[in-house]
């Protein structure tokens, strides 16, 4: 095993998460409860398949995701930058707007197979569309406030120059720890609003998310979110031990093959703040932003998967609407339709897989025709398959999670408004990307060229030239 170098991007996101874990856990002791429940949980799970959570590999107990929510074009290019550096980049394209949040956003995450395999943490990270806001005296008010905000220390942009510029050879060790340390600040909290209460309340009343972005020093991490095995003994489990959790889980239902992503989380806190006040006196209020989640991925879905997803869920969204039925056995009803059984799964094209010859077939010097079908080889087991996990978020639940963490609204009252034109989503969706400055990957590309990659691996190694 090869040591990583300081600058390795792999190596700096770990210690990032691991930084940005502990810094977490201090300021929302809630948030450490979660992950003791969540590490509860996982233990007793693997007890009962007869394994041990050390037998896993430590980065399992890393966080996954985390979420930032930021003010301008200027902080969005310097932290894609920053994020860079720790070999995360722009993946997919969210648009909060259908949820009614003047928001969008892209998860800024690793690309590769290898990069995933080492560490697949992620940031779901949005921006404030002023366009959006409604009143021009509320946009005026946010601009100019953003406008003289300092995310970023002086010494952490010299060091993103550095790194951008020079031979990874030519950084030290001690840059590297500087780095982490200095980009914390960006996620840390501050009891102490930058703004008078009066402001506050102001922007509040617009949305509650612009006073979240707009009215405090830094870009407050909101939430991190560690994975679990069994996420339906976790929400059990905060019920239990009466944490303030969400009242239903996100994405779709329980099932044995596991698709796209499920989630839930404990409700933010309401937290002490004081605001900017005359002469040196601070005024107290509070504010709700932070919680703790926990998620559970399952397998890529196709194209055809996805719009499968979609359809289901809109219909079970209205039916549990309409007939006011406890809307997770409405949901397990609708979604009997999505095959559940990974072969049926994959002869459909629904879900993506990963192709391997099977370890004592790559020098077997297996003899086949030109060309042979792809099912045959799996069935002779000359190539195994798995399902490829889902990497991304999904903008219907991240509208579940934002709405109840708001404070003050009611949790699965998510308006599930229907996508506006997909005209207008591309077209914030390259305003997003003038404004980063790069473009947002395709997840679905992302998929797909893995899936074919390790095809044309097979087909390479079994000297074939076209399965
Ligand atoms: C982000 C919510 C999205 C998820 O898990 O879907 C998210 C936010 O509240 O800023 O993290
Ligand atoms: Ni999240």
């Amino acid at each position: 095993h090869e040591e990583p170098t300081p600058w390795d991007p792999d190596h700096l996101r770990t210690r990032f998460v691991r930084a940005l874990s502990d810094m977490y856990r201090t300021e929302v002791p809630l948030y450490g409860r979660l992950v003791d429940i969540v590490h509860q949980v996982d233990t007793t799970t693997l007890q009962s398949r007869g394994q041990n959570l050390s037998d896993l590999p430590s980065r399992f107990q890393l966080e996954r995701h985390g979420a930032i929510r930021l003010g301008t074009q200027q902080e969005m290019r310097t932290i894609s930058r920053l994020f860079a550096i720790m070999g995360m980049f722009p993946v997919g394209y969210y648009d909060l707007k259908m949820a009614g949040f003047p928001l969008h956003g892209t998860a800024f995450r690793p690309r590769t197979e290898e990069s995933l395999r080492k560490n697949p943490f992620r940031v779901f990270t949005t921006v404030l569309r002023p366009d959006l806001v409604s009143s021009p005296a509320v946009r005026e008010m946010a601009t100019c406030i953003l406008s003289s905000r300092q995310l970023f220390s002086p010494r952490l942009i010299e060091l993103i120059n550095q790194a951008e510029t020079l031979d990874s050879a030519n950084l030290i060790t001690q840059d590297a720890d500087t780095l982490i340390t200095e980009s914390l600040k960006i996620f840390k909290w501050h009891s102490r609003s930058s703004v008078p209460l009066e402001t506050y309340l102001t922007l509040k009343k617009e949305h509650p998310m612009v006073a979240d972005i707009v009215c405090f020093p830094s870009a407050h991490i909101n939430h991190l979110t560690p994975r679990t095995l069994d996420i339906d003994a976790v929400q059990a489990e905060m019920i239990a031990q009466g944490l303030p959790a969400k009242e239903s889980i996100e994405g779709p239902p329980a099932r044995k093959c596991e698709i796209l992503l499920r989630q839930t989380s404990f409700k933010a806190l309401e937290e002490r703040v004081s605001f900017a006040g005359g002469a040196d006196h601070g005024v107290d209020g509070t504010h709700t932003a932070r919680f703790g989640e926990v998620e559970q991925r399952g397998a890529a879905v196709t194209r055809k998967g996805r719009e499968l997803y979609d359809v289901l869920l809109a219909k079970a969204v209205r039916r549990s609407e309409k007939e006011d039925k406890d809307s997770d056995a409405v949901l397990k009803e609708i979604f009997a339709e999505y095959p559940d059984d990974w072969e049926v799964l994959r002869k459909e094209r629904l879900v993506y897989f990963r192709y391997r010859v099977a370890e004592d077939k790559v020098a077997g010097g297996c003899k086949f025709e030109e060309s042979v079908h792809m099912d045959r080889l799996l069935k002779e087991g000359v190539v195994t398959c798995e399902p490829i996990t889902y990497e991304d978020f999904l903008p219907f639940s991240a509208a579940g999670i934002f709405t109840s963490n708001l404070g003050g609204e009611k949790d699965g009252g998510t308006e599930r408004k229907l996508q506006k034109t997909e005209e207008e989503s591309k077209r914030s969706r390259v305003r997003l990307e003038e404004l980063l400055g790069r473009t947002i990957t395709s997840e679905i590309d992302l998929y797909d060229e893995l899936q074919s990659d390790s095809v044309k691996e097979c087909e390479t190694l079994l000297g074939l030239s076209q399965i």
